[in-house]
């Protein structure tokens, strides 16, 4: 196992799974540019390194995320807030979203504003009983940002969004489940593991994985004739994979294929 640690964001890859664990325990793994840009980093790395088929993120100590760190000058006027999102969110956002491998959020606790929105860019959301979910932003005073308003419509609806974004309640992981925002809760001390399987399970999983993933997300934001025609464009890729020849192969020799993500 590889492992590399920064002050903020510990890397460590294992059996094709790189995990990125955010490592500000004091604050709850409070955001700061620099750990927005580890995370930036860390899908880059993904998306590069074909060893590299699932990502794992979660937090240090008892948060995953509490969202941006207040403690920095971000509350002072003059500020370039706008700035900020746009050079060190949004790429974080774009990056998940855009990496053609799963994304897992492994939600070991409080998921507060825009944590909650990197638990929202996950593909999925494997949470831990003590994890809770905060639309922290109108708290003080402020708006759902980091994709917030974009996920959370399309995942639970629009009414359970505006009332999650308007009265800032907590939500439990069990009323999480119940919404729909996430996909399994586990026992807090079962989610390193239960996370870890749902991820290699996805390892072993052909390189369509990542085709599904680019439909899926076009399919948010695209029309039906849009997406057939994406669908056309991914199924010929899909059909010049390794992948494929080895699951018809596996298929008609009845065994159980064994996919390499190309
Ligand atoms: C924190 C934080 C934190 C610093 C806990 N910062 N210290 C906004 C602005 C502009 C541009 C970019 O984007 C954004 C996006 C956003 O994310 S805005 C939303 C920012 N986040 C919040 O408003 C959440 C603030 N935190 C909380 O509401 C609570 O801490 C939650 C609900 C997360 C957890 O509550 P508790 O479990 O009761 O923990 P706690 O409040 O006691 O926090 C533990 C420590 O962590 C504490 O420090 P201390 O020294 O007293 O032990 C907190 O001050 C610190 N902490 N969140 N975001």
């Amino acid at each position: 196992m590889a492992v590399s640690t920064s002050p903020v964001v510990m890397r460590s890859h294992d059996d094709g799974i790189l995990t990125l664990t955010l490592n500000r325990p004091e604050v709850l793994n409070g955001l700061t540019d620099e750990v927005l840009d580890a995370i930036t980093d860390g899908c880059s790395e993904a998306a590069s390194n074909d060893e590299l088929r699932a990502v794992i993120i979660t937090g240090a100590g008892r948060g995953f995320c509490s969202g941006q760190d207040l403690r920095t000058d971000l509350g002072e006027r003059g500020i370039d807030v706008g700035g900020h999102l746009r050079d060190h969110y949004v790429p974080m956002i774009m990056a998940i979203r855009r990496l053609e491998k799963p994304v897992i959020a492994a939600v070991n606790g409080v998921a507060a504003g825009a944590g909650m929105s990197l638990a929202l860019a996950a593909d999925f959301r494997i949470a831990a009983e003590s994890a809770r979910f905060v639309q922290a932003f109108v708290r003080i005073g402020l708006v759902p940002d980091s994709g917030s308003t974009y996920f959370l419509p399309r995942l639970i609806g629009v009414a359970k969004s505006l009332e999650l974004a308007m009265l800032g309640e907590t939500v439990d992981a069990d009323h999480a489940l119940q919404l729909g925002l996430v996909h399994r809760v586990v026992p807090d001390e079962e989610l390193p593991s239960a996370a870890r399987a749902f991820a290699v399970r996805l390892t072993h999983g052909p390189r369509s994985l990542g085709l599904i993933k680019r439909l899926l997300t076009a399919s948010l934001d695209s029309d039906l004739a849009s997406q057939l025609e994406a669908e056309e464009l991914a199924q010929l890729e899909a059909t010049t994979t390794d992948d494929f020849r080895e699951g018809v192969t596996a298929f008609l020799e009845k065994r159980p294929a064994s996919f390499t993500g190309h």
